[in-house]
C-alpha cells in the first residue's frame, strides 16, 4: 500500500491531478464515481468557490434504522446537478492555470463542515476539525519535555504495538518522552495481525477507521480486507518510524510501583524466557481488549483427535479442502470465516447458540471503483472530506435506535425506534431465508437489536447457510469427543477439524499482567473480575498508570475506536505536562472522581440496548456489568476526556535524594 500521507495544503498541483484533468473522459468518470457530499466541500476547499456548497445541494443525510443511503440521501436530480457543477469547477480549475484557493478561513471551514454535517452546534466544530486534520497534525501535542522542565526526563513504557500503542508511541515521541513499547508479538498490528482466519476484514467504513494524522488517501474497499487494515498499520509504524521503539517478542508479566521512589518497574519475558527489567516513570496500557482468545468450557475439549483451534490462531498448515468442519459460534469471526471456507470444505456445521442481527450492507465486499480512488489519489482534499463524511455518518450512527425508553414494553426491543429497525431487521431475514423455515426460525434473534454487535450483511451468510452441505446447529453443545461435537439432544456431529470462533476474554483488562501499584494492591485483585477506570484511563491507587482502549471504551455503534485512543493519548500528555509544570513525580486520579465518573457511566449503559438486554455478549463480565463500551455519544468522549479536569486528579511530590534514603 501507499504509505500514509497527511494531506499538504496545494501549493503544488500533483503530477496526479494534472493528469486527470487533461484527461476529460476520465474526469468525468471519477466525478461520476465520486460521494458528492465529499467532492463538493472538497472542491470548495480547493478552488475557494464557495457556491459549491449551497444549501440547494446539501446532503440530507437522513438516519434511517436500516441503511445507510448512498450520495447522503441525495435526490437523483441533485446529484445530477452536483455532478454538473463539480466537473464545471474542476474545468475552471483546469483552465485557469490550477491555482489552489489559500486555506480556508475558520468561518469558511465551519461553512464547508456544516455543508456535510447540517447546522450543528458549536460544540462539535474543534472535534470535526481534529478529524480532517486541519490544520495539519492538529492532535500533535505542541510541546515537548524540554522545554516545559528542561533537564528532566520522562521515561513511559507502553504495553502492546496495536492500534493504541502505535498513536501512544508516536504522540509521545512528538512530545519528547522517552518510549519502550513492549510487544508479545513479532510485529505491530495487534488485532489485525492476529486475526489471520480466512474473510477477516472491516465492518466499519474504513476512511474513518484511520488516524486522523494518517489518512490513506486510496482505500481499495469501504469495508477493507485484514490484509490491508494490517499493511496500514505497519506503514504508520514506518512513516513514523516507531519500530525503533519496539521490543518485539516481549510479553509484560508484571508491572509494579514504587512508593518511595514513584517509579514502576516492568518486568517482560521474552519468546526464550529471559527476563527483561525496564525503570520508567510510567506505564502506558494499550493491550486493547479482543487479544485472549477464548475457549468454551466444555468436556472433552482437548480429546479432540484431530486439528482445534481459535479463529485468532488460525491454523494456515491445516488444509480445510475436503475436509468435516465444526465451526463452533456465529459472532462477527464466525460470520466472516463461514462464507469464506464453504466452498472449500466437504460439510460444514455451524453450532449457533445466539443468532446475530444483521444490517442490510450491500456493498460490504465490494472494491471502491477504480475512477473513484484515481480521484481520491489525484484530488487534493478529497479523502479528507471522504474521511469526515463516513466520521459524520457514523458519529452518533443508529446509536439512536439503541436508546431506551423507560415507557417502552416489548419483550425484544426497547424502544419505537428500536422496533422499527428490528422488524427492518426482521424483513430482512425473511427475504434471506424466507424460502427455508427451518433456517428463518433460528436466525431470528429474540433479543433487541444493538444489545450485541450487530453483523454487515450482503447476502454471504445466509447463502452459505442455504448450501447443501452445511448444517446450522442450535442444540447446545454438552461435549466434545474425539471425533466430533456432541449435542444436548445426545446427536453427534462427526467432523475433522474445530474451529472455535469463541470469542475472547474481553472483560479481563491487563490480564495476565500481574500489576501492584500504590502500598503494594493488586489491581486485579481491587477489581475483583470487574474492571473499572476514571475515563477509561486511570485506576485509584496506581499512579502514573494510564490506559488507552482501557475499561468502558469499546464501540458498539457510534464512532471510531481509533479517534477515543487519539482523545485518550491525549488526555495523558496534558497530565504529564502539568506533572512536569508542577516538578511533581506522579499523578493519581481521586477517588471520588472515579466512582462519580463510574456510577454515571453504568447510569449510561442503562439506558442503551445493550445494559438493559440479558442476553449473552462481550460487552459484560461476569459480575453482570457492561465493563467494555462505552455508554455516551461520542461528542462526550471528546468533552470529558481530551483536556483533563485537574481537580480530579492528585499530583505526587518529587522526593530528594535524600528523603528517599530516608524512607
Ligand atoms: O466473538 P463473539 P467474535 N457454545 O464473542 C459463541 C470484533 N471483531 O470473535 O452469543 C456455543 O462476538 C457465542 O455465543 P453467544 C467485534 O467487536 C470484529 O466473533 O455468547 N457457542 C458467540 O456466537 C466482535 O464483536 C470483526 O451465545 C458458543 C461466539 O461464540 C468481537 O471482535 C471481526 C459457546 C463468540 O462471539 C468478538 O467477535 C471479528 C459455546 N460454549 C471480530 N461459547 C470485524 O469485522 C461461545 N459461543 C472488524
Amino acid at each position: 500500500m501507499a504509505t500514509p500521507t497527511v494531506p499538504t495544503a496545494p501549493s503544488g498541483v500533483p503530477d496526479e491531478l494534472a493528469a486527470l484533468l487533461a484527461d476529460d473522459d476520465a474526469l468525468a468518470a471519477a466525478v461520476d464515481a465520486a460521494e458528492m457530499p465529499a467532492l463538493l466541500p472538497a472542491l470548495a476547499h480547493l478552488t475557494g468557490e464557495l457556491d459549491l456548497v449551497d444549501d440547494a445541494l446539501r446532503p440530507p443525510l437522513r438516519l434511517l434504522p436500516d441503511r445507510v443511503e448512498p450520495q447522503g440521501g441525495m435526490a437523483p436530480e441533485v446529484v445530477a446537478a452536483a455532478r454538473e457543477r463539480a466537473l464545471a469547477a474542476l474545468r475552471r480549475f483546469r483552465d485557469s492555470g490550477m491555482v489552489a484557493a489559500p486555506e480556508p478561513a475558520t468561518a469558511t471551514l465551519r461553512r464547508l463542515m456544516r455543508f456535510v454535517a447540517g447546522d450543528v452546534g458549536d460544540e462539535y466544530l474543534p472535534l470535526m476539525a481534529h478529524e480532517l486534520g486541519l490544520p495539519d497534525d492538529v492532535g500533535a501535542p505542541g510541546w515537548t519535555v524540554d522545554e516545559v522542565a528542561p533537564g528532566r526526563t520522562l521515561d513511559v513504557v507502553v504495553v502492546g504495538a496495536g492500534m493504541s500503542g502505535l498513536v501512544t508511541a508516536h504522540r509521545l515521541t512528538q512530545a519528547g518522552v522517552g518510549v519502550t513499547v513492549l510487544e508479545r508479538n513479532d510485529d505491530v498490528g495487534g488485532v489485525w495481525l492476529e486475526n489471520g482466519y480466512p474473510g477477516a476484514r472491516l465492518d466499519t467504513a474504513n476512511f474513518a477507521y484511520s488516524y486522523s494524522f494518517a489518512q490513506r488517501p486510496d482505500w481499495p474497499h469501504q469495508f477493507s480486507a485484514r490484509d490491508d487494515i494490517h499493511d496500514y498499520f505497519r506503514s504508520v509504524a514506518d512513516a513514523f518510524d516507531l519500530r525503533r521503539l519496539v521490543r518485539f517478542g516481549h510479553e509484560v508479566v508484571a508491572a509494579e510501583y514504587d512508593d518511595a521512589t514513584a517509579r514502576w518497574t516492568v518486568t517482560a519475558r521474552d519468546r526464550d524466557g529471559t527476563e527483561v527489567v525496564l525503570d520508567a516513570d510510567a506505564v502506558i496500557s494499550a493491550t486493547g481488549q479482543l487479544n485472549r482468545p477464548k475457549l468454551p468450557d466444555v468436556p472433552g475439549r482437548d480429546s479432540f483427535a484431530g486439528p482445534a483451534f481459535h479463529t485468532a490462531r488460525w491454523r494456515h498448515d491445516v488444509d480445510l479442502t475436503g475436509r468435516r468442519v465444526a465451526v463452533i459460534g456465529t459472532g462477527a469471526s464466525a460470520y466472516q470465516v463461514v462464507p469464506s471456507i464453504v466452498d472449500r470444505v466437504a460439510s460444514l456445521t455451524v453450532f449457533q447458540r445466539t443468532p446475530p442481527w444483521m444490517a442490510p450492507t450491500p456493498t460490504y465486499h465490494a472494491p471502491i471503483p477504480e475512477p473513484a480512488r484515481a480521484l481520491a489519489r489525484a484530488l487534493p482534499h478529497y479523502p479528507r472530506w471522504l474521511r469526515f463524511l463516513q466520521f459524520w455518518t457514523s458519529v452518533d450512527g443508529r446509536r439512536p435506535f439503541m436508546e431506551v425508553d423507560p415507557d417502552w414494553d416489548h419483550p425484544v426491543s426497547v424502544s419505537a425506534r428500536n422496533e422499527a429497525l428490528r422488524r427492518a431487521l426482521v424483513a430482512n431475514l425473511e427475504a434471506r431465508f424466507g424460502d427455508r423455515p427451518d433456517l428463518l426460525a433460528k436466525v431470528v434473534p429474540d433479543y433487541p437489536p444493538g444489545a450485541k454487535r450487530m453483523m454487515r450483511d450482503n447476502g454471504v451468510w445466509a447463502a452459505a447457510l442455504h448450501r447443501e452441505h452445511v448444517a446450522l446447529v442450535t442444540d447446545a453443545i454438552t461435549e466434545v469427543t474425539p471425533t466430533g461435537v456432541r449435542t444436548a439432544d445426545g446427536a453427534e456431529h462427526q467432523v475433522d477439524v474445530v474451529v472455535y470462533a469463541t470469542g475472547f476474554h474481553a472483560e479481563e483488562f491487563l490480564a495476565p499482567i500481574t500489576v501492584r501499584g500504590r502500598e503494594g494492591r493488586d489491581l486485579h485483585a481491587q477489581w475483583g473480575g470487574d474492571a473499572r477506570a476514571h475515563l477509561g484511563v486511570h485506576v485509584p491507587g496506581f499512579p502514573n498508570l494510564f490506559c488507552v482502549y482501557g475499561p468502558n471504551t469499546g464501540l458498539v455503534i457510534n464512532g471510531s475506536i481509533l479517534l477515543f485512543s487519539e482523545i485518550a493519548v491525549h488526555h495523558v500528555l496534558g497530565l504529564l505536562r502539568e506533572l512536569l509544570e508542577r516538578d511533581a513525580a506522579a499523578v493519581e486520579v481521586r477517588p471520588e472522581a472515579h466512582d462519580a465518573y463510574n456510577a454515571r457511566v453504568d447510569a449510561g449503559s442503562a439506558r442503551m440496548a445493550w445494559g438493559v438486554a440479558t442476553v449473552n455478549s462481550w460487552y459484560r463480565n461476569a459480575a453482570g456489568r457492561v465493563s467494555q463500551v462505552w455508554p455516551f455519544p461520542l461528542l462526550d468522549y471528546w468533552r470529558m476526556v481530551r483536556e483533563p479536569d485537574l481537580a480530579e486528579y492528585a499530583f505526587h511530590p518529587r522526593r530528594s535524594a535524600e528523603q528517599n534514603a530516608r524512607a
